[in-house]
C-alpha cells in the first residue's frame, strides 16, 4: 500500500501553486480560455440538452453521512396567508404594517407564493470550492487554512470562480459501459489512469487542456433504482488519477457519486487523497452527484462523448461549495 511519503511526492509533482500568480484563487479553471469556450460552443450540433442535476428535495441522496441532510423546503407565503389577512383585517389594527397588508389583499386581486430552502451546500449535485479540503494548514496556492472561519472563506471561496462561467468542453468517460456493466460498477472497483485511457480510446475521444471530465460509475442510477446509498459508495477514481488529470491540464473533474474518488483507503493514513491533491495542490474543483444517466444513454446512441458543458455555481459569498445544475448541450 502506498505511504504518506508517496502521497507527498505526488503532491509535489502536481502542485500548481504560483502557476497563475500568488493571488490566484481559481486554479485549473485558468485552462479555460476564449479559444476553449469557442471550441465548446461549436460542439452544439443537435440542440439536445441534458440536465445533470439531481432534485434538491427531501428525497435526495443524503442519509448516512452524519454532517449533511437533504434539503428542507419550506413555504413562507402561500394563498392561505392572503385569505387570513383579509378575513382577520380588523385584528391587525394595532399593527400598521400588517393592517396595510390586510387592506392590500382585501382591495387587490394580486396573490403570491414564496418559499425558502435550508440545506447544506453539499447536499446533492454540487461543486467543491478550492477551500473545501486541505491539509498541513494550507489551502490551494498556499493560502492559510485560517482563511476559512465560521464567517466563511476569505480565500478560494466558490464566489471567486463566478467570473469563469463555468462553460467549456465536457467529456464523458463511461466506465460502466466500458466494463459492460448494466447499471453500475461493483463497489470494489477502483478506476485507474490506465482504465481512463482505455475508456477514452474505446469512445474515440481525447481529453485535453481546459476540459471538464465527467466520470460515470452508475451510482445515481443504482440509487434511483434501489434506494441504496451506502453500498455503492466506494467505487470511484484512484488517487493516482490526479496526475492523469494534471498531465492533460484538465479544468475540473466530476462524477455521479459522492466523492468522485474511491472511499476505501488507498494510502495508509490519508483519507480522500484525490480530493487533497486536486483541490489543495492542483487547484482543481470536484463536481459530485452529477447525474449522467440520460447523457450517457445519448452518448452510447450517437457515439459522441463530447459536448458543451455549462455549470455555474451560485455566488454564495465565502462558501466552500455550491449546488449546481450542470447542463450538457450536444
Ligand atoms: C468531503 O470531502 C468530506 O466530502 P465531499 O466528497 O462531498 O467533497
Amino acid at each position: 500500500m502506498p505511504t504518506m511519503s508517496d502521497f507527498h511526492s505526488a503532491a509535489d509533482r502536481v502542485r500548481n501553486w504560483g502557476r497563475w500568480g500568488d493571488e490566484d484563487e481559481i486554479g485549473t479553471l485558468n485552462f479555460i480560455d476564449e479559444e476553449k469556450m469557442r471550441e465548446a460552443g461549436a460542439l452544439v450540433k443537435k440542440g439536445a440538452v441534458f440536465s445533470l442535476g439531481l432534485d434538491f428535495g427531501s428525497g435526495g441522496p443524503q442519509g448516512d453521512f452524519l454532517f449533511r441532510n437533504n434539503p428542507i423546503h419550506v413555504m413562507t407565503v402561500d394563498g392561505g396567508d392572503a385569505e387570513h389577512f383579509v378575513q382577520h383585517s380588523k385584528d391587525w389594527t394595532a399593527n400598521p404594517t400588517a393592517h396595510q397588508i390586510s387592506q392590500f389583499f382585501a382591495d387587490n386581486p394580486f396573490r403570491f407564493n414564496d418559499d425558502m430552502i435550508i440545506m447544506p451546500l453539499q447536499a446533492a449535485t454540487q461543486w467543491d470550492a478550492l477551500s473545501h479540503t486541505y491539509y498541513d494548514g494550507k489551502l490551494y496556492n498556499g493560502f492559510p487554512a485560517s482563511a476559512v472561519t465560521s464567517q466563511g472563506a476569505t480565500r478560494c471561496g466558490i464566489d471567486k470562480v463566478i467570473d469563469k462561467g463555468i462553460a467549456t468542453r465536457g467529456v464523458l468517460l463511461d466506465v460502466v459501459a466500458h466494463r459492460g456493466d448494466e447499471v453500475c460498477l461493483d463497489p470494489a472497483v477502483v478506476i485507474t489512469p490506465e482504465e481512463l485511457d482505455e475508456v477514452a480510446d474505446r469512445q474515440g475521444v481525447a481529453v485535453g487542456r481546459g476540459d471538464i471530465v465527467v466520470v460515470r460509475t452508475g451510482w445515481c442510477e443504482n440509487w434511483r433504482r434501489t434506494g441504496e446509498r451506502g453500498a455503492m459508495a466506494t467505487t470511484g477514481l484512484s488517487w493516482t488519477c490526479a496526475e492523469w488529470l494534471h498531465e492533460r491540464e484538465v479544468a475540473a473533474v466530476a462524477a455521479d457519486n459522492l466523492t468522485v474518488e474511491v472511499q476505501q483507503s488507498e494510502i495508509d493514513g490519508v483519507f480522500l487523497p484525490f480530493h487533497l491533491l486536486c483541490e489543495r495542490d492542483m487547484g482543481m474543483m470536484l463536481g459530485e452527484y452529477w447525474d449522467v444517466t440520460a447523457l450517457a444513454a445519448d452518448c452510447a446512441q450517437d457515439g459522441v462523448y463530447e459536448f458543451q458543458l455549462i455549470a455555474p455555481p451560485l455566488s454564495v459569498v465565502g462558501a466552500v461549495g455550491s449546488p449546481v445544475n450542470p447542463i450538457a448541450i450536444k
